[in-house]
């Protein structure tokens, strides 16, 4: 374990092993028991090692979770906002119960660091929730990791590290606190601004840490977390390319730029006196402070979960202690009369100001309009435009359900045909005989069965639309539960149009193409769709096709005018 004291930044502490301690270590292990970590553990335990989190030496014992959770303080009394614990599951626990030390790999068995058995508790995760995010409601998503994923176990104890948990992407942008400390000071950067952040960054962001940085005449890191933000936000690659060419529009050497492998709790207030610390830990003197920092949003019911202004106060009344300036996140707008940018409280109530939200820029790049350069550079408009191309560049799914003999192969060949003239691309089609033969062969008709083949095209079908390939797919998929996990699914990586091929039963019955009808009401065929096993009725379907009343190429014809309103279809 080294120690490292640095004059801008004050001590930070790497918990790594020597290396003769190393391979010492690493011989031993084979006799410690292995945990593998999570993905959120991960990171933690990536800032734990590096030094992020300093003066941390591994996850928290019961002392200092306590004092964490009652005071934002340590058992020696430091200040620190955020329980940073090992969770484990029951089985866990009972595994290693009685053992010294534990072995602490990735997914991927590698060894990653030795822990010294500290305290093995159960906490009370209601109560946790309730003092460090002020709620104990699932819609905040680090209550719900609490008390829906995380194991009901804290295993605390110092830390021994053999290596850093693996990256492969942007490595000339990762830097442990000593590098980032280090290329500060080689440059002459005395003072750093921080600017944290989990989202694209567009001109008013450029232009509130442009003026950041003035005011407090110093240099700014763009330090974007990039190891867990909240579900649903664009994803890390995406960003990091878009913030690379962000960084084209600053004077030369003003900006830099730097990844965080931090998993946020989006905890508001505590959260943004942690990002505080560990920004003070990468060498920064000063942190940027928003509206809602750290925030995740509000309620179902419009609720927010903190008060504006909440996380600015509470860091306030602690930078000293810290030794961080806080920078006040001035939010600023763009005026087209002035065709400038200006924060927000210069602004006259007569002026007109202009905005585009995170979700309406994502609905414009969908639909390929254009982006106004007022609110973004090219460069980072190409960059998301290559992630979220408009819908006609998108793939889709075409989902067809409904009862054995409602025509929905017959629809299926004739839409294949049909978006073969008029694509150029392969169009798969996983119909359910085809489907039965090569992805889901040895399972019946149960209802596990079923909806294990229904959930397996579903997840088949949304790879080829991530790829944006296009799919038609066509089982009974009786089960309203299996589509809508499908949909679900499907709708992440592109389009998904449902297809309810409703044919009466007797309609389906009489045509008995494959006799399994009269087997079925003979008895000889049991749990048979429509006749002894339910048939949910799609309550949403995005087309119904009667295929007692239309014929096949008029079913046809309506997915393809659905798909063209929809401009999946150009
Ligand atoms: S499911 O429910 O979506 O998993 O069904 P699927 O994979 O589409 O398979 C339906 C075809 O299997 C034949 N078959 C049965 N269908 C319904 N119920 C029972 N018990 C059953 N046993 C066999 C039937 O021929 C279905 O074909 P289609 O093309 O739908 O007529």
């Amino acid at each position: 374990m080294s120690t490292l004291i640095d004059p801008h930044g004050g001590a930070i502490r790497e918990l790594f092993a020597g290396s003769e301690r190393t391979e010492i270590l690493k011989s031993e292990s084979v006799n410690f028991p292995s945990i593998t970590l999570t993905a959120r553990q991960l990171c933690d335990l990536e800032l734990l090692l590096c030094g992020g989190f300093s003066p941390l030496k591994g996850f928290l014992n019961q002392r200092d979770y306590n004092g964490v959770l009652e005071h934002m303080r340590l058992s020696c009394g430091t200040l620190w906002p955020m329980p940073i614990t090992l969770d484990i599951s029951e089985a866990d626990m009972q595994r290693i119960d009685g053992h010294d030390h534990i072995a602490l790999r990735d997914l991927t068995g590698v060894l990653l660091a030795i822990l010294h058995v500290g305290d093995l508790w159960k906490p009370d995760q209601e109560e946790e929730a309730e003092k460090v995010f002020g709620t104990t409601s699932t819609e905040h998503p680090a209550v719900a990791y609490l008390m829906d994923r995380a194991g009901a176990y804290y295993l605390g104890g110092d830390l021994e590290g053999i290596r850093m948990p693996p990256h492969y992407d942007f490595l000339d942008l990762r830097h442990t606190p000593r590098q980032l400390r280090e290329k500060f000071q080689s440059q002459g950067c005395s003072r750093v601004v921080a600017f944290q952040t989990r989202n694209p960054l567009h001109r008013a962001h450029k232009e509130l840490t442009d003026r950041a940085a003035r005011e407090v005449n110093a240099h700014l890191l763009i330090h974007p977390a990039v190891g867990m933000t909240k579900p649903g936000d664009i994803d890390h690659y995406t960003r990091v390319r878009s913030y690379k060419r962000l960084l084209e529009y600053y004077p030369k050497g003003q900006a830099s730029l730097s990844l965080l492998p931090l998993a946020m709790r989006m905890g508001g207030p505590r959260e943004a006196l942690w990002h505080a610390i560990i920004r003070k830990n990468y060498g920064c003197t000063h942190l940027i402070v928003g509206r809602d920092h750290a925030g995740p949003g509000t309620m179902k019911d419009g609720t927010p979960f903190y008060g504006p202004y909440a996380a600015q106060e509470l860091l306030r009344a602690h930078t000293k202690e810290l030794e961080m300036e806080v920078v006040p996140f001035r939010w600023v707008v763009y005026v087209p009369a002035s065709d400038a940018y200006k924060p927000i409280d210069e602004v006259a109530a007569d002026e007109e100001v202009l905005n585009i939200s995170g979700t309406r820029l994502r609905s414009m790049l969908s639909a390929g309009e254009e982006i106004p350069g007022w609110f973004s550079y090219p460069g980072v408009i190409e960059e998301l435009q290559k992630t979220y191309p408009p819908r006609g560049q998108q793939g889709f799914a075409v989902f067809l359900t409904g009862l054995s003999g409602s025509g929905k192969s017959t629809i299926a060949n004739a839409l294949q045909a049909r978006l073969l003239e008029l694509l150029s691309c392969p169009v798969s089609l996983l119909d359910g005989d085809v489907v039965r033969t090569y992805l889901s062969k040895g399972l019946g008709f149960s209802k596990s069965d079923r909806s294990t083949n229904v959930q397996r095209i579903g997840y088949v079908a949304s790879e080829i639309v991530k790829h944006r390939g296009v799919v038609i797919c066509a089982p009974i998929a009786p089960y309203a539960e299996d589509r809508a996990v499908n949909r679900r699914r499907i709708e992440r990586e592109g389009g998904y149009i449902e297809v309810f091929v409703d044919a009466p039963l007797e309609v389906c019955e009489r045509r008995d193409v494959k006799g399994l009808y009269a087997k079925a009401r003979a008895g000889m065929i049991k749990g048979f769709t429509g006749i002894d096993d339910p048939y949910e009725i799609p309550e949403i379907p995005e087309v119904v096709c009667r295929t007692d009343r239309e014929t096949v190429e008029e079913s046809a014809e309506l997915v393809i005018r659905k798909l063209r309103a929809s401009k999946f279809l150009i």
